[in-house]
């Protein structure tokens, strides 16, 4: 392997090419810091040619590579795993904006660009860029297509396979796929942007990409809104849909033990609403420069919410600041969460008609199986995904000495999980909404698939990447 580290800093310089163990420790570990790998090297290319030439290295040298945007994904799919013989290559270099086209409403950005510099640039030239996740400032375009990310943005504008025109990619043997074309329209053939979206780094490297822009959203009305349960929480977002139409851009929800998290570790965090609830909703409706009366529809449809007890009380926000304090709140969960200690992280969708029941009926199974274990159930209520994370028992040692848990702890969280991806498959979910399936979810997943669907995506995979080089163990459980 001397011979393919050589030519991999002939390509990007000796700087780039990372093999000591201080400086290759942010690439292995994931941002929970549950999953830990060891690499072969980190290699972090500046340019799709050198992307490519670092691609074409390692095949030709039969060394996997692990692509690697923002290392903010939360199912291990942009760590290495333990064996040590993997690359992983870091967009993190490519982060330039190519083009922004206010009127053709695209901007075309290398992969390595941070979700929130695209942002930026399309509110530079006056439009909205609309994926928003509480990682943003550090996750790239390149993770954000790979993961097919959500957020919560989603409600209104789409998954990232919704925001995304075409896509620039370097195949698995090197070569590259310029599909940078930006069309609306374009029937010829299959779409294979569209196949590299969520494909989790296991088809190729994606390289560029041109998104789809919006008009800028200016004006918003938001509330946090006290609710009586999950039930009325999902009647809710059905009046706040009749009423606001497509001004209804954000429907979460939250339980109080994720509010209490927050408050407990959020520096300046503090309750908007006197008496403390079971659950709530951040709702907020939002408008170009000239949608006036945001506000009353807001209001109004709150104070019918609360005659029809679906809503207990509510805080308006009364100013940008308010507002982001009320997204805070929001925004702030994960990182609570992780400061708090071990959890086991779920990322379920259900049919919105199910969600209640299937909340009421988990939740006695998971006091029953792990007693004192805490629910931290938040999400996108909206998209009837549910993040029904579990926080260990406060008197665990795992809560407070290690990210890890104890033996016990780890065994009772795999039975818990099972019983989870159980019910979830039962009730028509999925085990996985938003965050894809990387290394911890691949085989998982795949038992709760067809055979004939399985048989698909490794027919797929086999097509493009025939030596299994790309990611290997993410996505896909090895044959
Ligand atoms: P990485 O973590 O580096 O990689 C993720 C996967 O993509 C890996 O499989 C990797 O191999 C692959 N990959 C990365 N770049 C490329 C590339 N250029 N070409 C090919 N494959 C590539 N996710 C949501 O969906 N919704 C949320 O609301 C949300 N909120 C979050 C909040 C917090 C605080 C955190 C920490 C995470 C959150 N996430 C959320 C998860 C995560 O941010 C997303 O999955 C994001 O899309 C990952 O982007 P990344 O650049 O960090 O990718
Ligand atoms: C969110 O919605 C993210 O905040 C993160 O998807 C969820 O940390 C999590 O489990
Ligand atoms: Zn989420």
């Amino acid at each position: 392997m001397t011979d393919l580290l050589d030519r991999l800093r002939d390509v990007v310089g000796d700087d780039h090419v990372l093999t000591a163990a201080d400086d290759v420790a942010a690439y292995v570990v994931d941002w929970t810091g549950v999953h830990a790998g060891a690499a072969l090297a980190v290699v972090r290319p500046g340019s799709t040619d050198e992307v490519a030439a670092v691609v074409a290295a390692c095949h030709e040298a039969g060394a996997p590579v692990v692509p690697q945007g923002g290392n903010t994904g939360l199912v291990a799919g942009g760590v290495p795993d333990a064996s040590g013989s993997q690359v992983v290559l870091s967009l993190g270099r490519m982060r330039t904006v190519r083009d922004v086209d206010p009127v053709a409403g695209t901007i075309t950005v290398d992969a390595g660009v941070v979700l929130a510099d695209v942002q930026a640039a399309a509110e530079r030239a006056g439009r909205l860029f609309p994926m928003s996740l509480g990682s943003e400032g550090s996750c790239t375009i390149g993770g954000n297509l790979a993961t097919n990310a959500g957020g919560t943005a989603v409600l209104r504008y789409g998954m990232t396979r919704e925001l995304v025109l075409g896509l620039e990619v370097v195949l698995p043997d090197g070569r590259v796929w310029d599909g940078l074309r930006g069309l609306r329209k374009d029937n010829t053939g299959y779409d294979l942007t569209q196949l590299f979206v969520g494909s989790e780094g296991t088809l190729g490297v994606i390289t560029g990409a041109v998104l789809r822009l919006f008009p800028a959203t200016t004006r918003h009305a938001t509330a946090w809104v006290a609710v009586p349960g999950v039930a009325a929480a999902v009647a809710l977002l059905g009046l706040a849909q009749e009423r606001a139409g497509a001004h209804l851009s954000t429907f979460e929800i939250a339980n109080r033990q994720a509010l209490e998290l927050v408050l407990a570790h959020l520096p300046g965090a503090s309750d908007p609403l006197a008496e403390p609830s079971d659950w709530y909703v951040l709702v907020e409706l939002a408008g170009t420069a000239t949608d006036d009366g945001l506000d009353d529809s807001l209001e109004a449809i709150l104070g019918d919410a609360v005659e029809a007890d679906l809503a207990i009380d509510a805080a308006v926000a009364s100013s940008p600041a308010r507002r982001s304090a009320l997204w805070a709140l929001r925004e702030g969960i994960s990182e609570a969460q992780k400061v708090e200690g071990a959890t086991l992280k779920q990322d379920v969708t259900l049919p919105i008609a199910r969600l209640a029941d299937w909340v009421d009926e988990i939740g006695p199974r998971v006091a029953a199986a792990l007693p004192g274990v805490r629910p931290v159930t938040y999400g996108h209520v909206g998209d009837g995904n549910l993040h029904y994370n579990l926080s260990a028992p406060a008197s665990s040692p795992a809560s407070t000495e290690g990210r890890d848990g104890d033996a016990d702890l780890r065994a009772a969280a795999a039975h818990l999980s099972t019983a989870i991806y159980d019910s979830v498959a039962a009730a028509n979910g999925s085990i996985s909404a938003e965050h894809g399936l990387g290394r911890a979810k691949a085989a998982a997943a795949a038992s709760y698939k067809s055979e004939v669907e399985v048989d698909l995506m490794r027919a797929v995979k086999r097509a493009l990447d025939p030596d299994g080089l790309m990611n290997p163990g993410a996505l896909l459980p090895p044959p």
